[in-house]
């Protein structure tokens, strides 16, 4: 078995899609005037968008993102888009999935092997877009999985 490979091919459907294109800070709804964190002392505005990418400063705030920066993380998805695809804004590493998967590991699950009524593996996949895939990244949809091997 040792030196004998793979590969797995996924093919999925989804129910719905989260982000599967990067929302555009230049859609008319750009940048208020001024600065949210205001000038000479002045209070800043908790409801101002200075960075145009659809939170206010308050909501940037909450979640710790950079109300100045679109893309506070630089990963070349906003953060808005992020915050719908149910990745990190401030962790360049996590990026919205192409394909539209939301990151949905809730984080806690635990493998408990492959039969039926089991938690299996969270398995390393590839999507039809191409892309590296989480299985656990799945949670909490129905999704239909298409899988091939071969040896
Ligand atoms: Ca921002
Ligand atoms: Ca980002
Ligand atoms: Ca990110």
């Amino acid at each position: 078995m040792e030196g004998m490979r793979a590969p797995i091919v996924v093919a999925m459907a989804a129910l719905g899609w989260g982000c599967a294109e990067e929302r555009s800070s230049t859609d008319g709804s750009g940048p208020s005037s001024g600065s949210a964190s205001g000038q000479g002392g002045e209070a800043p505005d908790p409801s101002a968008n200075v960075d145009g990418d659809c939170m206010t400063l308050a909501e940037e705030q909450a979640i710790g993102t950079d109300d100045t920066l679109a893309d506070t993380d630089g990963d070349g998805f906003d953060d808005c888009a992020e915050t719908a695809c149910v990745s990190d804004p401030v962790d360049a590493a996590e990026k919205c999935y192409l394909c539209g998967w939301k990151h949905a590991d809730p984080g806690n699950l635990v493998s408990t092997g492959a039969s039926e009524g089991d938690v299996i593996a969270n398995l390393d996949l590839v999507d039809q877009c191409k892309e590296p895939l989480r299985l656990w990244d799945l949670a909490g949809g129905y999704h239909i999985l298409f899988m091939t091997a071969s040896w």
